[in-house]
């Protein structure tokens, strides 16, 4: 506490970085997904206090953000969402010579199609949409979208899913054999009646889902890596399965919101972030993949051969990024979407 105070009055003599004078930064983050210990560091180094306001979904994101008066710096969507940020005003582009760190950016996660150059975004976390199943409770195959899509006799009743409505519909159009962002009504229509068929059989439709997993209240969910194996950590029954039928791959990403208040601290957060023993410090709390070159070196040992996160080389193969889809594909996804939560 005296430390933080002796730096935050240390930078106010230097006077240079006027900003700091409020020293506050407003996230606006998916909950459970930002690592504390990263946040009394990025305190302790710039005086700059933090505070997260969590969200389930990136349509929840999405509709506050767009709703205005929300008072939110930065915001994280996934890969999909950042184009339809960008057409709706929602996010602004960014400078990058105040973002040193930027360079940091592996090569791969540079030209992504939802970025090109990283001019409106910078990686937080990415990972896998796949199933967390507690294997004690079901003993089959879990690598199967089946398991919230057709739940076996051990898991009826037991399932959750996220309300992520993209990664829902996503891995329901993989598992009937379609292409992401179809506009094929056949394809539509399978994947609205197998989502209608299944939707009995769950149990819930949460997000937070790590301690319910761990606990055995909940037996299975459609989830996502990192949380799984924070889950199996607890629990080693709750394994990670990678649907054969193809799943999601995701990326979550900062971006700073047209509307910002804070743009300076938002800037040196965003720079902070992209260092790579800070990007590690992301990964370590919430076991993703971080995207920062050089942040292996301060990755924990336990991610290196984790199955979550290292995914077995059978499975690789099968992920793949879900793509902003047209106007009509997202008016068909919605619609079905709305009538499942009816
Ligand atoms: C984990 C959040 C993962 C977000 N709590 C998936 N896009």
């Amino acid at each position: 506490m005296i430390k933080t105070l002796l730096m935050a009055t240390t930078i106010g003599f230097m006077g240079s970085l006027t900003a700091h004078a409020e020293g506050v930064l407003q996230l606006y983050n998916w909950g459970d997904y930002t690592s504390p210990e990263l946040l009394a560091k990025f305190e302790a180094e710039t005086g700059i206090k933090v505070t997260v306001t969590d969200y389930s979904s990136n349509d929840e994101a999405l509709a506050k953000i767009e709703a205005g008066g929300h008072g939110f710096d930065l915001v994280v969507p996934s890969n999909s969402f950042i184009p339809i940020f960008v057409e709706k005003g929602l996010i602004q582009e960014l400078d990058l010579s105040r973002l040193p760190n930027h360079a940091n950016i592996e090569p791969r996660w540079m030209d992504v199609v939802w970025d090109k150059g990283r001019t409106h975004s910078v990686p937080w976390q990415w990972g896998s949409t796949g199933v967390g199943v507690n294997t004690a409770v079901y003993k089959g195959d879990i690598n199967t979208s089946s398991i919230f899509l057709d739940p076996p006799p051990e898991l009826a009743g037991k399932v959750n899913v996220t309300p992520e409505m993209m990664d829902a519909i996503s891995m329901a159009t993989l598992y009937v054999g379609g292409t992401l962002c179809t506009e094929d009504t056949e394809v539509l229509k399978k994947v609205r009646d197998v989502l209608t068929a299944a939707k009995p059989k769950w149990m819930s439709m949460d997000y937070g889902m790590e301690d319910k997993l761990a606990t055995n209240d909940v037996s299975a969910s459609m989830y996502w890596n990192g949380a799984i194996m924070r889950a199996r950590l607890k629990n080693p029954d709750v394994k990670f399965g990678y649907p054969k039928e193809g799943y999601v791959l995701f990326m979550d990403n900062v971006a700073l919101l047209s509307d910002a208040k804070n743009v300076d601290e938002a800037y040196l957060f965003m720079d902070f972030i992209m260092k790579p023993e800070n990007a590690a410090m992301l990964s370590a709390f919430a076991r993703y993949g971080n995207g920062i070159t050089g942040s292996d070196a301060f990755m924990p040992d336990d991610m290196k051969t984790a199955p979550e996160v290292a995914i077995p080389e059978e499975f690789v193969a099968l992920g793949q990024f879900i793509p902003t889809c047209s106007p009509k594909a997202a008016e068909y996804n919605t619609a079905i979407w709305t009538e499942l939560m009816k």
